[in-house]
């Protein structure tokens, strides 16, 4: 039987932790149709905040394609305010969770439709939608999924290590509290098994990818899918372009490069993107791996930069099926 092959009219699929991977969704809109564009989201860095939902990653989707978001963090809502936050903290309440006003609509907005029964996957659509947003924003999982960072001080909930503590944590390992019985929210593995491309994100490979990876099922759906993947690395010049990834690949025993993201990949993509300052590590990359390197500009500026990344990286993507990917048996 000959191997399948992804359908040309397939989606571009994403899978995404928060603001980088924003940044490069951002570009895949301008290149693509936005119903062509499917967001696959991290939720192990969700929280419950004052009886709150807050899905940091989905939002932060959400905001940079809307138009919304903060663009000083990166999170949040541009120009937002705090009254709410200061109340809570006047009266003693949890204030180390940075939540705006704005910002705590929406989370009212989730904690009552999941209350009321609705999934997470549901509410995620409802929100794009009345954002105005043309592509699909899925979580990874609409069970309860959440990242726990082992630290000399213990255990951490995500936010506690990141937010709280400011990431200054030696990570020691992960675990992803609620994978075992968490299973792809509606639309994941479908949108993953008729992809035109996949693309991992330019995200930290342990802290967002890897919760989205440890959802039963998925990992296995990016092995066996006939569609080509890409991963971005999100570190460049043997540094994070943003967040703790290089502490993190130092402290969990790993090369703090390009190369070394690639290695924790190169069982599931056909094609790597390293930036133009990493050009030396291709040759590397390519033997070690054997996944095809491209060398383009990866840091995103400007609108130019994000459309031009998501267009060469999914190009590079595209080509890496022509040349056959499927017809060795290895997709
Ligand atoms: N990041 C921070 O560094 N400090 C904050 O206080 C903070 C608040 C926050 C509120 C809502 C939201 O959607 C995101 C927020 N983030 C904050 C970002 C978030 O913690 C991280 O960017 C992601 O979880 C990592 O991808």
């Amino acid at each position: 039987m000959p191997p399948a092959r992804p359908e040309p009219g397939g989606p571009i699929v994403v899978i995404a932790g928060g603001v980088g991977a924003a940044r490069f969704l951002e570009g895949a809109l301008a290149a693509f149709p936005p119903a062509d564009v499917v967001a696959v989201v991290n939720v192990g860095d969700d929280l419950e905040i004052a009886g709150l939902h807050i899905s940091p990653d989905i939002d932060t989707v959400t905001y940079t394609l809307a138009g919304l978001v903060n663009p000083a963090t990166g999170w949040g809502v541009r120009g937002d305010r705090f009254t709410a936050l200061d109340r809570l903290r006047a009266l003693g309440g949890s204030g180390w969770f940075n939540l705006g006003d704005t910002d705590l609509g929406t989370h009212l907005y989730r904690s009552e439709r999941l209350r009321a029964g609705a999934p997470l996957s549901a509410v995620t659509a409802e929100i794009a939608a009345a954002s105005g947003l043309g592509c699909a924003i899925l979580p990874a999982t609409d069970g309860r999924l959440r990242t726990i960072v082992e630290t000399d001080a213990g255990e951490l909930p995500f936010q506690e290590y990141f937010v709280r503590r400011r990431a200054a944590d030696i990570v020691r390992g992960l675990r992803f509290e609620g994978a075992e019985s968490a299973a792809p929210a509606p639309g994941v593995t479908e949108a993953i098994g008729r992809a035109r491309a996949i693309v991992i994100a330019p995200s930290n490979p342990f802290l967002s990818i890897g919760p989205v990876l440890a959802v039963p099922g998925l990992r296995d759906c990016l092995l066996t899918t006939p569609a080509p993947v890409a991963a971005v690395s999100p570190i460049v010049g043997g540094a994070a372009v943003k967040g703790p990834a290089a502490a993190n690949l130092r402290s969990l025993g790993h090369d703090v490069s390009a190369l070394g993201v690639a290695r924790l990949y190169a069982d599931l993509i056909d094609v790597f993107v390293i930036d133009e300052q990493d050009a030396a590590l291709a040759a590397a990359v390519e033997a070690e791996t054997g996944v095809r390197c491209l060398v383009t500009q990866t840091l995103m500026h400007g609108p130019a930069e994000k459309r031009a990344l998501a267009e060469r990286t999914v190009a590079a993507a595209l080509a890496a099926t022509s040349r056959g990917k499927n017809d060795d048996g290895d997709a």
